[in-house]
């Protein structure tokens, strides 16, 4: 399935809507420059005589599970494309200046964030313009849809003087010009294409509007079995526990006289929630306490199964439940250590730590030694693949040999890492902030308490950050009903990639 994403262009003068939707058929679907992304699809219509152009989305919104391609976004979704000084020499020429704008979450015309791509952003025309005009002044034509398209270019100093168009910033204006041929009004379709550090991955973020846990909202974990069963936890109160069904947020109050720290679940009717001084879980119906033998407070948990799941927390504090009680775990590395994070690939092979690191085998702890003190969160995708942040945004990983040395992701200390691949993991900071690596490199996207323009009729943004300056993870995506948005639990954001990859390799034969 493919999924364009569409946009509108603003004239300075007022927006005239263009009914006629012209999608290309699937067959004329053809290489787009290699690692670039199709970021919007415009049906443009000019209008000398009022010295007009104005461009909505090329296609019209398809209802959800429509078999038809799919359409997400709305109008300046993802980028807004505006004219001014639009000027007419008779029916000789039209000129207008345009700008691009991002109002995604990631920077283009780069893949990793800082090295820029010499293409920077082209708007190219998928659609020539139509009753005899021609674009004038095009800085190349190439092949995206189809061959000997023209294009314009913003690169370079178009971008600021690092050559990349950050999240929200504005390109500086190209002078676009058609000979009109004596045309009065004429229409073409462009498309916005440039490359992006994550293409299969989260182009928006939107907040999501949790209940108020007190003055501020302070939310400690998530944990979710789907897109559309969702938890997150906070400080006591009637809001302790939230829950996401996939359209709006239930407060729970099971826990309501304890902070709760971290969740975790072996499925939707299996939650652990821990904290300062309770233990709950849900059986799919309501939350009940759990007994437990933990003697300081709880402030992370985790489980390789049902039937195996470990909280650590204060003070030396490390229990584990086989599905029943928590216990205390006899070979508890430590000592009065607290323990701020625990994650495993499999029972016998779990990570816990804070000051120190420790390793469970299966059998024994042992000391590891990653070259990283104030462990915040520990998150992985297999026994040879496991990162762990820490205080001031230090990060180390580990490949199945060895421990990188350690590297700084934002100046603040982790709050959560979470991921759906080696090459897929975000991570957030008590500052708020996101970022996501690709394989390669980490990158920020734009904190969403920055975005100056968040569409509210964006059909399917999802949703998702709650950046929390408390404790332990932050992260909140919830995931649309369709796709585009990731996760925090199991599987979602692997739909949303599904949705999204094949588009792409659609594009990047
Ligand atoms: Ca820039």
């Amino acid at each position: 399935m493919r999924k364009r994403l569409s946009v509108l262009i603003l004239s300075a003068a007022t927006l005239a809507a263009c009914s006629e939707s012209n999608l290309p058929t699937e067959g004329s679907q053809q290489a787009a420059p290699s690692g670039r992304a199709l970021l919007a699809e415009l049906t443009c219509k000019a209008d000398v005589a009022a010295r007009r152009i104005s461009c909505t989305p090329a296609a019209p919104s398809l209802a959800r599970g429509s078999a038809a391609d799919l359409i997400i976004g709305g109008q300046n979704t993802y980028t807004t494309l505006a004219s001014t000084n639009v000027v007419t020499t008779g029916t000789t020429s039209l000129t207008g200046d345009v700008t691009v704008l991002n109002l995604t979450g990631q920077p283009w015309a780069t893949a990793n964030g800082t090295t820029p791509n010499a293409n920077g952003v082209r708007v190219f025309f998928h659609t020539l313009p139509s009753n005899g005009v021609t674009v004038a002044n095009a800085d190349g034509t190439g092949t995206f849809t189809a061959s000997n398209q023209p294009y314009f270019q913003y690169s370079g100093a178009d971008l600021g003087a690092d050559g990349i168009l950050a999240s929200g910033e504005l390109s500086s204006s190209k002078n676009w010009q058609f000979n009109l041929n004596g045309a009065t009004t004429f229409t073409f379709q462009v498309y916005v294409t440039t490359q992006l550090p994550d293409e299969g991955g989260v182009l928006l973020w939107t907040p999501s509007a949790v209940a108020q846990a007190g003055a501020t909202e302070n939310i400690n974990a998530i944990w979710g079995a789907s897109a559309s069963d969702i938890w997150i936890s906070g400080i006591a109160g009637p809001n302790v526990l939230q829950h996401w069904n996939g359209s709006s947020w239930t407060s729970y109050a099971g826990a309501e006289s304890a902070d709760m720290a971290a969740l975790w679940g072996s499925g939707s009717s299996d939650v652990y929630a821990v904290g300062s001084t309770k233990t709950q879980r849900w059986n799919g119906t309501s939350w009940s306490d759990v007994t437990t033998s933990a003697s300081g407070a709880l402030l992370a948990i985790w489980g390789s199964s049902a039937a195996d799941v470990y909280a650590c927390g204060k003070t030396g504090t490390l229990v584990h439940s086989s599905g029943g009680a928590f216990t205390d775990v006899a070979s508890n590395p430590l000592g009065t250590e607290d323990c701020a994070a625990i994650w495993g690939s499999s029972s016998s092979d779990v990570y816990i730590g804070e000051t120190n690191v420790y390793h469970w085998n299966g059998t024994s702890w042992s000391t590891v030694s990653a070259g990283i003190t104030g462990v915040r969160a520990i998150w992985g995708t297999s026994s040879s693949d496991v990162w762990i942040g820490g205080t001031n945004g230090n990060v180390v990983h580990w490949n199945g040999t060895s421990w990188s040395a350690p590297i700084t992701v934002g100046n603040t200390d982790v709050g959560g890492i979470w991921g759906t691949s080696t090459s897929d993991v975000y991570l957030v900071n008590r500052a708020g902030s996101i970022w996501h690596y690709n394989g390669s490199t980490w990158v920020r996207y734009r904190n969403p308490a920055d975005l100056v323009v968040i569409p509210s009729e964006v059909e399917d943004s999802a949703l998702v950050v709650i950046p929390s300056e408390v404790e332990d993870s932050a992260l909140v995506v919830i995931p649309s009903e369709v796709e585009g948005s990731a996760l925090g639990s199991n599987g979602d954001r692997l739909r949303a990639h599904a949705a999204l990859q094949p588009a792409l390799s659609a594009l990047h034969p």
